[in-house]
């Protein structure tokens, strides 16, 4: 099995994080999004990345993906047998791949009030998703499901953010935070974003021209690191935990 992909895409680390829990092997070709090359633009409906490859043919979207990964492979399923359960995990994981966007927009914000405005809005999904929370550690329990791992996307990136910046999305979600913590335990979905992670999606969102990579610099700043160091594993282990 082949997944194409784009290394800081949301829609594809959920889509890993699934196989990476279900212990599936799997291939990964990176593309250019900006110069796609053909024989993807004829594999792809949409043009966009996550694709699933297989010798039956190609899959598309993230979610029927996932959803595929999982019934087809590994001896354990992620979602739960029963009809009604598995419908309330669907709507969980809509929540959260309805808001990968709205939190790339929101890492990407050029300034306060933008910070402000988008991340209100994310807040209403970490609002909702914390009413629905148990007591843990993880969504439903002590079994990982597929709403563990679509929301892993939001939540490690959140951890991201918080590592370099200080700026934490989850201030106000104590739960969530908590359930964040557990998820950022479980290897296999560490595993979900590829080698040199942090420093692609720090390029992309806490560049200079951010609100958020301003506060980046100021962080660095307060824990004596350069501001032109990048954000790799060691800097983060010097400077932000
Ligand atoms: N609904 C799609 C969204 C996928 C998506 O937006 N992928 C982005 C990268 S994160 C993409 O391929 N963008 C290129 C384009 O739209 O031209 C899914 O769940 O797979």
């Amino acid at each position: 099995m082949k997944i194409v992909s784009f290394r800081i895409c949301p829609f594809v680390q959920r889509v890993i994080g699934a196989l990476e829990v279900k212990q599936v092997s799997y291939e990964v070709e990176y593309i250019s999004l900006t110069d796609k090359p053909d024989w993807f633009l004829k594999a792809s409906p949409h043009g966009q990345v996550p694709i699933l490859i297989e010798p039956a043919g190609v899959l598309f979207e993230s979610g029927p993906i996932s959803e595929y990964v999982d019934e087809a492979y590994g001896d354990f399923r992620l979602h739960p047998e029963d009809p009604f359960l598995k419908a309330q995990h669907r709507a969980w994981i809509e929540l959260a791949a309805n808001n990968y966007l709205v939190q790339c927009r929101t890492q990407r914000s050029m300034d306060e009030k933008s910070l402000e405005d988008n991340l209100a809005i994310l807040s209403t999904a970490f609002d909702k998703i914390q009413v629905a929370l148990g007591d843990g550690p993880y969504f439903s329990g002590r079994e990982l499901s597929m709403v563990d791992t679509a929301w892993f996307v939001l939540l490690h990136r959140a951890y991201l953010i918080e590592q370099c910046t200080a700026f934490d999305f989850l201030l106000k979600f104590p739960k969530v935070k908590r359930w964040q913590q557990a998820l950022l335990e479980v290897e296999a979905l560490r595993r979900s974003a590829p080698q040199r992670f942090v420093e692609e999606f720090a390029n992309f969102y806490l560049h200079e021209h951010t609100y958020l990579g301003q506060l980046m610099r100021v962080h660095r700043g307060q824990c004596g690191v350069s501001s032109d160091a990048s954000c790799d594993a060691d800097t983060l282990a010097a400077c932000c935990r």
